[in-house]
């Protein structure tokens, strides 16, 4: 594969980059990884076009450790990252490196579009003000976010650190401990639901959907769940038409499949796979449409876009839309075990597929070991940036199908501080103890062997699990 990839040289030849980063697909849940129950076209063509990476990773099976990973190419684990609710404050402080600053250093113009979900404002946030630190802070010029995940409020979209459409006398309130008197809960309103939780999910009701967390006001501000798809995709079209004539960053995170999964009429029913499915589908549209924008723009073959997930994926995760009870033979997780959360490869091996026609060759796979951790790294050395490198790897070669090999090893986590590590074919979860204060043993899988984890090896090879153990903790320590 020698002879398809070459280093641009600073200021020579610096390519548009964009990520775009679904939220809880699984490797399973596009065809072109496999899934024969949904058809994904519009990812799909990414894969015709360009690298399929077999082995890419997420650092952990839930969303803000992953995208705290991806966006400071630092293990998230270090600063105790966790899924953190509406009103966190941001968690990426800002003297920290980032992948957007390390692309601002270098001439290009950052933005953020959908899914944030990595805190807001230094605590006590008060909506009905300007909001800092946000994205504008840490990196990016513009942003256009929700601020955590669709089930928790506040329900509202956030521009460049302002809550997009707020009537300042309709001022929002937000509070994850106590309801403001007066208003409906999920918990207590069962009548205004149209759609019910399996688990959680009680508390404020926003166009009939019961969330996490209490929020007051801002009627005119509110998003509509079934228009989200279009005003995300509307949005980081306009991002790269405003800035086509210059080198840009685009992170695209869209919010599907993530619960509450509402497709928009446009693809409710399209699928056999009940709602989890119509929101698949939807979000392989954006990604069609959003494909064909770069087209008319001529902006494909000097752009890499990069398409990937941010854990695995997961069914019923709190709200009964019918995924399990409508999954049939489809398995989300591809080949793999495990789900969103857990410790095994479901929950952290994703889709991630590169395509750039300039330099990467089209239709092809690979299974390197690599990590969005590592794109932060392996970009500054595209550009040839200085860059603090911590956990994150030059991986470029292997992103960018040149090289077959990618990293050795990679620390990853299930849900918590839950982490286990990959080498070569080897995955090891050393012995821990739960919450409960009970010790669970200690699991190594072959997964050349045994790629479906079925099989605990510690105790047949107790000196592998003593090395990836001390290795781990290497890790953990330096
Ligand atoms: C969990 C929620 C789940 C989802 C997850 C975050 C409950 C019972 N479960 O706490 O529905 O919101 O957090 O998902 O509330 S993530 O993809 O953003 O990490
Ligand atoms: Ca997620």
């Amino acid at each position: 594969m020698a002879g398809c990839a070459g280093k641009a040289k600073k200021g020579e030849n610096r390519p548009n980059i964009i990520v775009i980063m679904a939220d809880d697909l699984g490797y399973g849940d596009v065809s072109c990884y496999g899934a024969e129950e949904i058809q994904t076209p519009g990812i799909d063509r990414l894969a015709e076009e360009g690298l399929r990476l077999t082995n890419g990773h997420c650092t952990s099976a839930t969303s803000t450790p992953s995208r705290f990973a991806m966006l400071t190419g630092m293990y998230p684990w270090r600063v105790g990252a966790s899924i953190l609710p509406g009103d966190a404050p941001m968690l990426i402080k800002e003297d920290m490196p980032t992948f957007p600053k390390m692309l601002k250093q270098a001439g290009y113009a950052t933005g953020v579009v959908g899914k944030w979900h990595l805190g807001l404002g230094n605590g006590n946030l008060n909506w009905n003000e300007h909001i800092a630190p946000s994205p504008n802070d840490v990196g990016f010029d513009y942003s256009y976010i929700m601020a955590a995940t669709n089930d928790r409020v506040p329900t509202v979209y956030v521009r460049n650190g302002d809550v997009v459409n707020l009537d300042p006398d309709d001022p929002i309130e937000v509070n994850y401990r106590m309801n403001f008197p007066g208003e409906p809960t999920g918990k207590d309103n069962p009548e205004l639901l149209r759609l019910h939780p399996s688990v959680g999910h009680n508390m404020s009701i926003t166009n009939g959907i019961p969330r996490i967390g209490y929020m007051k006001g801002g009627k005119s501000a509110l998003w509509v769940d079934e228009d989200m798809y279009s005003v995300f995709l509307e949005e980081a079209k306009n991002y790269v038409k405003k800035h086509k004539d210059e080198p840009f960053f685009l992170y695209y995170a869209l919010h599907q499949p993530h619960v509450p999964r509402l497709p928009n009429i446009m693809f409710a029913g399209k699928s056999k796979l009940g709602a989890r499915g119509d929101v698949i589908l939807e979000a392989d549209y954006c990604v069609e449409e959003f494909l064909k924008y770069l087209d008319e723009l001529k902006l494909t073959e000097n752009t890499i876009v990069i398409f990937t997930s941010d854990n695995g994926p997961v069914l019923d995760d709190g709200y009964k839309d019918m995924a399990e009870e409508l999954n049939g033979v489809h398995r989300p997780a591809g080949p793999f075990a495990g789900w969103k959360c857990s410790p095994y490869e479901g929950g952290a091996r994703i889709p991630m597929i590169v395509r750039w026609p300039e330099k990467v060759k089209a239709g092809t796979t690979s299974d390197a070991l690599v990590c969005q951790l590592d794109f932060c790294p392996s970009f500054a050395a595209l550009l040839e940036q200085p860059y603090e490198v911590r956990d994150g790897m030059n991986v470029l070669d292997a992103l960018l199908g040149v090289a077959e090999e990618g990293r050795e090893c990679l620390v990853l986590e299930g849900y918590g501080i839950d982490l286990w590590l990959k080498e070569g074919n080897w995955a090891c979860i050393p012995e821990y103890t739960n919450r409960r204060g009970e010790v669970v043993g200690a699991r190594l899988y072959d997964l050349e062997a045994d790629i479906a984890q079925q099989y605990n090896l510690a105790e047949k090879y107790p000196e592998r699990v003593k090395e990836m153990t001390e290795k781990l903790n290497g890790i953990k320590g330096y």
